[in-house]
């Protein structure tokens, strides 16, 4: 079917129709993403159904249950309501075989986040199909992250400022946002945006098509990371939803061409937006580079649609800007090539060489001598400060890139004494032990045997009996950083010293920091 009606901030570019041709690479296309495992069988999609289905059950009771224990009569109690949406992929309709299910449960005003994680939460305990279920309550976005017949369910919760949920509430009145907290604006705003970008593209199968290509394309290039400054799965989303907008009647094929051949040209910082951005009834910040100065630092802005409209790229900084275009224009040299049969969609899908393309590397290695979990907060901390390390790293004028791997690399190391442990986690180079150098290779290899963004289990350094009576367990992260270098011949020395400085006492200013246990630190490493 053809459509004539105006999508997003511009015109069309063409409403042709797609050729043979078009259709019968855009049949390839299909052909490879099955190939590449991209698509879930039609079983297991069922029983993501069904999951969904028990969800909204559970919830309906977890309202009634708690209206009546705030006093209200059964009738009034069942009226309340609740009501699940999804978001994240499998909303988008681009999920795979490991996709979670992203969950968002809206109650009524009387029904409080505490409920949530005490009475829903002992409501999913009793469920024979909860294989296992972790709540974090004191989140960013509160969350209880389930896995429920064995398909993984991130839950969230908001109140709404409404005394019932009926089943036919819709998100997208913003007069909704009125009076809540920022924990529930917060919430509603995965499916908020998610919602507003589908509504917003005119064929919404030719999108799904193309943003499984150009995230399977992101994530072997490793430029899909929001928390190391490289476009995220809702920023790569708005983008391909953008070209849709362009090209109403054409295949995913041709967006997916005409997506590379639009974004290596377009002037950047000129916002993507997939409609006009919208004032609301709330006294917050929306988008805006002429009011507010940081704004005006958005490399390339890509703006999300629903009030209070946000830049979803905000991360990016001019290292990632320059690796993302450099992949960008890749991929338009060789859409060329393989819409004229000169090459395959293979080709474009092909992994990354970051392990290969420098000559200079940084690894940031972040270590605890205590438990797994403790690893897990500290390095978790650490990588969301990488990329201050990279913004430091910028201003070295003989730095011309510092790129920033997607990845980090786990590994588990019983030592022996407290010099062996010290010196571990400082990813010094010792005889029998790690060197930086060996870790780099391993890396590399560790990429290329490995699946896409799939998080390994972490390497113990040995595991031999007599290894693993060695008392002192020390868990390492280790984070690259690939460096560009054009060396002043007058004074050839990489000094790093102070960008490296404000980024141990960035780490170490970390609340929880604790001097016996956390470790940080950078090594480089030349080729
Ligand atoms: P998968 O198919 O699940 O791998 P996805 O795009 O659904 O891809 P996620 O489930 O990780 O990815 O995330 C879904 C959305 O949840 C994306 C973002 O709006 C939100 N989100 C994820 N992680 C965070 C986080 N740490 N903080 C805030 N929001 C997050
Ligand atoms: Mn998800
Ligand atoms: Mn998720």
């Amino acid at each position: 079917s053809s459509t004539t009606k105006t999508y997003g901030v511009t015109p069309p570019i063409s409403t042709a129709a797609p050729t043979e041709h078009e259709i019968a690479m855009n049949e390839k296309l299909i052909e490879e993403l099955k190939r590449e495992g991209s698509f879930e069988s039609e079983a297991e999609s069922q029983k993501r159904v069904q999951v969904l289905g028990k969800l909204q059950s559970l919830t309906e009771e977890f309202v009634k249950t708690v209206s009546m224990q705030k006093g209200m009569s059964e009738g009034m109690a069942a009226d309340a309501g609740g009501k699940i949406f999804t978001f994240g992929s499998y909303r988008l309709g681009v999920y795979g075989p490991g996709s979670d299910i992203d969950t968002l449960i809206v109650v009524p005003k009387h029904v409080t986040r505490e409920n949530f994680f005490d009475v829903f939460q002992k409501l999913l305990r009793k469920c024979p199909e909860l294989d296992e279920i972790a709540a974090v309550p004191d989140a960013f976005v509160p969350i209880i992250k389930i896995k429920f017949s064995g398909i993984s369910v991130d839950l969230i919760c908001a109140k709404l400022d409404i005394p019932q949920v009926p089943l036919s509430l819709t998100l997208d009145d913003k007069n909704l946002l009125r009076n809540l907290d920022e924990k529930d604006l917060r919430a509603l705003n995965g499916t908020r945006v998610t919602d507003e970008i589908l509504n917003l593209v005119p064929q919404t199968i030719v999108f799904k098509h193309a943003l499984r290509a150009i995230k399977l394309w992101a994530k072997r290039r490793a430029i899909y990371s929001n928390v190391m400054g490289f476009p995220g799965g809702v920023a790569w989303a708005m983008l391909v939803a953008r070209i849709c907008q362009l090209y109403p009647n054409a295949i995913s094929a041709t967006i997916i061409s005409k997506f590379f051949h639009i974004l290596t040209k377009w002037s950047w910082p000129q916002p993507v937006m997939l409609k006009p951005i919208e004032d609301g009834p709330l006294q917050v910040r929306v988008w805006n580079p002429r009011l507010y100065p940081p704004d005006r630092g958005h490399r390339m802005p890509i703006i999300t649609p629903a009030y209070p409209s946000m830049c979803a790229t905000h991360n990016i900084s001019a290292s990632t800007q320059k690796v993302i275009m450099g992949e960008l224009s890749r991929g338009a040299v060789l859409m060329d090539d393989i819409m004229m049969g000169k090459k395959t969609w293979t080709d474009l899908f092909a992994k990354h060489d970051f392990f290969f393309r420098y000559k200079y590397y940084l690894a940031v290695y972040a270590s605890s001598r205590g438990t797994a979990e403790q690893q897990l907060k500290w390095s978790g901390m650490v990588e969301s400060k990488i990329r201050l390390l990279v913004n430091k790293l910028e201003w070295i004028d003989s730095i011309e890139l510092a790129h920033p791997f997607v990845k980090e690399f786990d590994k588990i190391h019983y030592c022996a004494d407290d010099e062996e442990a010290k010196r571990v986690a400082d990813g010094e180079q010792m005889e029998g032990a790690t060197t930086v150098e060996a870790d780099l290779e391993k890396a590399a290899k560790d990429e290329e045997t490995k699946g896409d963004g799939e998080k390994t289990e972490a390497d113990a350094a040995s595991k031999d009996e007599a290894e693993e009576k060695k008392k002192i367990v020390v868990y390492t992260t280790t984070f690259f950083i690939g460096l560009e270098i054009k060396l002043d011949p007058k004074n050839k020395q990489l000094d790093i010293q102070w960008p490296c400085k404000e980024f141990y006492d960035t780490c170490r200013s970390w609340p929880e920091y604790d001097e016996d246990i956390n470790c940080i630190c950078v090594r480089n490493i030349r080729k």
